[in-house]
């Protein structure tokens, strides 16, 4: 697999890699394979078809519960560390939710838009699919994703544990923008407050400019409805900005010239500062990135080839660069980035690397197409205090000890 005919310069350098790094071993013509389980089994006929795919019963990567598993205002973070590629399987992507999910029959559910309109609309899920739709790749990241950052590094924590609450998928619905020209906004309107169907009736206002730029009311993730964790039967899908605001189970929307000023925009989801005072409406999720590969956990079977891997995303648009150190900051270089670099989603980034064995720090600092980087964490608190809780992009750094183990430190 690994020689090829007519190497590419590029294929040439790659392959001294890998026959440096002596990774597998050396066979003569058609290699013999160990006897596996399944051979020792006896050749028999192997399972047959299914109406509903699972995955393999030795594919263990599950999200992580933080909290108790019953308790409803509980989350759920995906497995950064185990995935690959920049989507996230739906199965995986983290959870949030402040009072349980609730069991809606999409037959039952109605979305209402009223308020500051001319004509007040409700629509059934039928007539929803019947607009003209959209699929966009979103990541959807909460504000607190990050949180554990404004604490100094513990060695124990993983991807998962410290950014798990990231997740990116492919996404249908509609435009709200197509709803709201339906329904005719009136030049008094200057938000929209939406509201979900769930028991703490999650309400949050979002600004007029944003609703008629690229908001969808999504009622599908990776091709196949919402997942209940995620909304179904529909949800307001807000790219780029903090979790909290993209309304999940959503069934009503009112145009109003304020914000509303709910409990999701005074107790919580505001960052106080070290002056006292609170910054509201932190909308925008900041440039960052995370090495998924190798990163806290994990263990490095000697010395050779690897390549670094990780995900990088900004709420402000596209990922222009990813730096990535090996020397805890020292000196950097650029990764390569994976296409298709989609603006608001994770981007997955790589650099073919060759560890010599001694301690070494990496280190990686997203640059997004505002020219916005990743900070340290000593100036992210020098501008921030360490009084908030949301909203940490600080650089994330992994240290691998000389016995291979990977660890979280500070940089
Ligand atoms: N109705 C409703 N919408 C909600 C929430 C909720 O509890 N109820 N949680 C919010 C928060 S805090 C986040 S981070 C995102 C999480 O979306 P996910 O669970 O699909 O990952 O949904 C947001 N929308
Ligand atoms: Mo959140």
């Amino acid at each position: 697999m690994l020689e090829r005919d007519t190497p590419s310069p590029s294929r040439r350098s790659r392959r001294g890699f890998l026959k440096a790094a002596a990774l597998g071993s050396a066979a003569v013509a058609l290699p013999a394979l160990p006897v596996s389980g399944q051979e020792r089994a006896g050749r028999r006929l192997g399972a047959g078809v299914s109406g509903y795919g699972a995955r393999s019963r030795f594919e263990v990567a599950t999200r992580r519960v933080r909290g108790a598993r019953y308790d409803q205002a509980a989350g759920s973070l995906t497995p950064l560390q185990d995935l690959d590629g920049a989507i996230t399987p739906s199965a995986l992507h983290f959870e949030r939710h402040h009072a349980g999910i609730p069991d809606i029959d999409p037959a039952e559910h109605r979305l209402a838009i009223g308020g500051l309109v001319d004509r007040p609309l409700v629509f059934t899920m039928a007539e929803l699919r019947r607009l003209p739709a959209v699929n966009r790749v979103y990541f959807i990241e909460c504000s607190g994703n990050g949180r554990v950052k404004w604490s100094p590094a513990q060695p124990d924590t993983d991807a998962q544990g410290a950014f798990g609450m990231t997740s990116c998928s492919e996404w249908s619905g509609v435009p709200l923008s197509v709803l709201l020209r339906e329904a005719g906004v009136r030049p008094e309107a200057r938000w929209l407050v939406a509201e979900g169907a769930d028991a703490c009736r999650m309400t949050r206002s979002v600004p007029l400019d944003k609703a008629m730029d690229d908001v969808l009311v999504a009622w599908g993730q990776n091709g196949e409805a919402l997942r209940p964790a995620q909304g179904y039967p529909l949800r307001l899908l807000i790219p780029g900005w903090e979790g909290n605001i993209s309304i999940k189970w959503l069934r009503r929307m009112q145009l109003v010239d304020r914000a509303w000023q709910t409990r999701e925009e005074t107790s919580k989801y505001t960052d106080l500062m070290p002056n006292g005072e609170a910054r509201q409406f932190t909308f925008v999720m900041d440039a960052k990135s995370v090495i998924t590969r190798p990163s806290g956990g994990q263990r490095l079977d000697g010395p050779g080839f690897y390549q670094i891997s990780g995900l990088a995303w900004s709420g402000r648009g596209r990922v222009r660069a990813v730096e990535v150190s090996t020397d805890g900051g020292g000196s950097w270089v650029e990764a390569q980035l994976q296409d298709p670099v989609l603006p608001l989603a994770h981007t997955r980034f790589r650099l073919d690397w060759r560890w010599d064995g001694s301690p070494v720090t990496l280190v990686s600092r997203c640059i997004d197409e505002t020219g916005d980087r990743q900070p340290t964490r000593d100036a992210l608190i020098a501008a921030r205090g360490l009084r908030s809780s949301y909203h940490n992009n600080a650089l994330q750094a992994w240290r691998i000890r000389a016995d291979g183990g990977v660890e979280n430190v500070d940089v």
